[in-house]
């Protein structure tokens, strides 16, 4: 049983502490803590939680914490990371893993000196069936090489206090790690544009906003970001091969016909749409955590989505691609093929 501390009760903190409470049978949420204390103790009744604590360093430091899920707000979260390495405890965090690379190569140094991983990034899409679907076809070489993926992004609603950057640190930052892992390749070149603003969106940050990337080997990247105001929660991405395209697939829904019209309803909330990837994940973040070997996105896939992040940020209103610069990356984070000196 894997005794868990979660750091942040809001909506994705509360989504995890219900699935760690009712689908994880292995997991056991021990104690919890929130910026506002008030939404610690609530959810510590709600879900029968045996300890608030005062602040995330606190609960971090608690014997009875194995484990440390942060799912606060995205400017705390590398330094609860760092925070739980320093205590050599095992970490789930939500995206983005910091706010920078710089943040993130702190966080790798500090978990080499571990000699393994101890630090999975929340990017959940990985766990998705279509996504998952979408990388086994390209792996498998079927459809030839991938060259282009064409990607959306369209949201309803973001919370008080979103920021034109948030749009690539917060929203954005899916793309970016699963057009890396769809393509097995890293970034070379990023660029973000402001396009045509929605005047449905009047609330001062950017919207939309479009999203280009190149990679080492050459492919190329479009997202379209909608941060709010979209009809709907949508997600689209489709990848161009050699041979032939695959697209992800909507989440299924009943169709209606009538008076000479074929619909289906869409989503709205980001939470249902990937709410069977969460579970996925979540579960097999426990069982890899029990184990003591994680497998799922580690922090240098956390940093090398923050350096294109870095990047695109920076290129806003220049009009040009800006280069994406990786540090080497370390022997710890290398797959088996890269080890015997392939790309990496
Ligand atoms: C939110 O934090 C998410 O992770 C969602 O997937 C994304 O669509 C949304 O825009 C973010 O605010």
């Amino acid at each position: 049983m894997l005794k868990i501390g979660v750091i942040g009760c809001g909506a994705i903190g509360r989504e995890h502490i219900r699935r760690f409470t009712h689908m994880i049978p292995n997991a056991k949420v021990v104690g919890c803590s929130d910026y506002y204390p008030e939404a610690a103790r609530d959810t510590a009744d709600r879900y029968g939680i045996a300890a608030v604590y005062e602040s995330g360093e606190e609960l971090i430091a608690a014997s009875e914490v194995e484990a440390v899920v942060i799912t606060s707000s995205d400017d705390s979260h590398a330094g609860y990371v760092l925070a739980a390495l320093r205590q050599g405890k095992q970490v789930f965090c939500e995206k983005p893993l910091a706010q920078s690379a710089a943040d993130c190569e702190q966080i790798i140094e500090e978990e080499l000196k571990h000699g393994r991983r101890l630090v999975q990034a929340g990017f959940m899409r990985r766990y998705d069936r279509g996504y998952a679907e979408m990388k086994r076809v390209i792996d498998s070489g079927e459809l030839g090489a991938p060259l282009m993926i064409h990607a959306c992004h369209r949201n309803v609603f973001q919370t008080e206090g979103f920021q034109t950057e948030m749009g690539i640190t917060n929203v954005a930052i899916h793309e970016l790690d699963i057009c890396r892992w769809l393509l097995d390749d890293e970034y070379k070149n990023a660029q973000v544009l402001k396009v045509r603003q929605s005047s449905l969106s009047t609330k001062g940050y950017d919207n939309p906003q479009i999203v280009l990337l190149e990679t080492r080997n050459g492919s190329r990247i479009d997202v379209e970001i909608q941060v709010s105001e979209a009809y709907g929660y949508d997600i689209q991405c489709q990848v161009v091969c050699e041979k032939g395209t695959l697209n992800l697939p909507d989440p299924s829904a009943v169709t209606k016909r009538t008076e000479a019209s074929r619909s289906y309803p869409l989503l709205t909330d980001w939470a249902d749409r990937f709410i069977e990837a969460y579970d996925i994940e979540l579960q097999e973040w426990v069982n890899a955590a029990e184990g003591g070997e994680l497998t799922g996105p580690s922090a240098w896939d956390g940093y090398a989505a923050c350096v294109a992040a870095d990047a695109l940020n920076r290129s806003r209103g220049t009009g040009v691609f800006l280069p994406v610069e990786m540090i080497t990356k370390p022997k710890l984070y290398k797959t088996r093929q890269e080890e015997c000196g392939n790309a990496g």
